[in-house]
C-alpha cells in the first residue's frame, strides 16, 4: 500500500470533494467509515478499516480523527467545503508563523493574508514548519505574524484537533516579512 498517495486521496475526499466518492458528509464534517473504506478499496484494491486504522495513527501531521465509536471519520483541519469541525478557539502564542511562496508576496504584502480556497489562514508554531509548507507551493518566504497584537484587537483565533492555528485573514500590519 502507497500510504502517502492514499493518505493525499482521503485528505481530497474529507476536506474538498467528499462528492467525488458519493460520500455523505455532515454540517460537522464527519464521513461514515464503512462509506469511506468502500470508495478506497474500490481505488486501491484489497483496502481495509485496518489500512485506514494505519494510516490515521501514522499520519505525520495528525491529519485524521475518528469518532469515539469509530464508525465515523473527518479531517481534522484544511477543509474547502463548508463544514464546522469544531476548532477551539483559544489564545494564540505571542508570534506565529506563515510560509508561502515568492510569487505571492506582492499580492499578499498588499491585501494581507486570505483563505484563498479554504475557510482559513493557515499560521505555523515555529519557522521551521512555515518554511516547509511554504515549500510546497515554490521558492519559500516567511512570514511573521503578530498574532498576539491580532488577538488583543478583537481577531478570533481557533486551534485545530491536531495544532495548526487558524484565523479568517491577516491584515498587512500585523505581518513582517523574514
Ligand atoms: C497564499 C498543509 C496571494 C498562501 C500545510 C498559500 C498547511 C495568498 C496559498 C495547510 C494570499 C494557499 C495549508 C494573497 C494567502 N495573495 N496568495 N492575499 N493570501 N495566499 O495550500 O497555508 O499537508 O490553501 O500564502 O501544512 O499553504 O495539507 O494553504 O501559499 O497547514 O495537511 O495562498 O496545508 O497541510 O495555499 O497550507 P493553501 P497553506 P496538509
Amino acid at each position: 500500500m502507497n500510504d502517502v498517495k492514499i493518505s493525499k486521496y482521503i485528505s481530497l475526499l474529507l476536506r474538498h470533494k467528499p462528492e467525488a466518492e458519493g460520500l455523505t458528509m455532515d454540517s460537522h464534517g464527519w464521513v461514515p467509515v464503512t462509506q469511506l473504506v468502500k470508495a478506497l478499496a474500490g481505488k486501491f484494491s484489497g483496502f481495509t478499516k485496518e489500512d485506514l486504522d494505519r494510516i490515521v495513527a501514522e499520519s505525520d501531521k495528525q491529519r485524521y480523527s475518528y469518532n469515539d465509536d469509530e464508525t465515523k471519520i473527518r479531517a481534522n483541519q484544511g477543509h474547502s467545503v463548508d463544514v464546522d469541525v469544531e476548532m477551539e478557539i483559544a489564545e494564540p502564542p505571542e508570534i506565529l508563523w506563515h510560509g508561502t511562496a515568492d510569487r505571492f508576496a506582492a499580492s499578499i504584502e498588499k491585501e494581507g493574508l486570505k483563505p484563498q480556497s479554504r475557510r482559513f489562514v493557515h499560521l505555523s508554531k515555529d519557522r521551521e514548519t512555515a518554511y516547509n509548507v511554504g515549500r510546497r507551493h515554490g521558492r519559500p518566504v516567511i512570514y511573521l505574524v503578530k498574532s498576539g497584537e491580532m488577538y488583543r484587537d478583537g481577531y478570533v483565533f481557533r486551534i485545530s484537533a491536531n495544532g495548526v492555528w487558524q484565523t479568517e485573514a491577516v491584515p498587512p500590519k500585523y505581518m513582517f516579512r523574514q
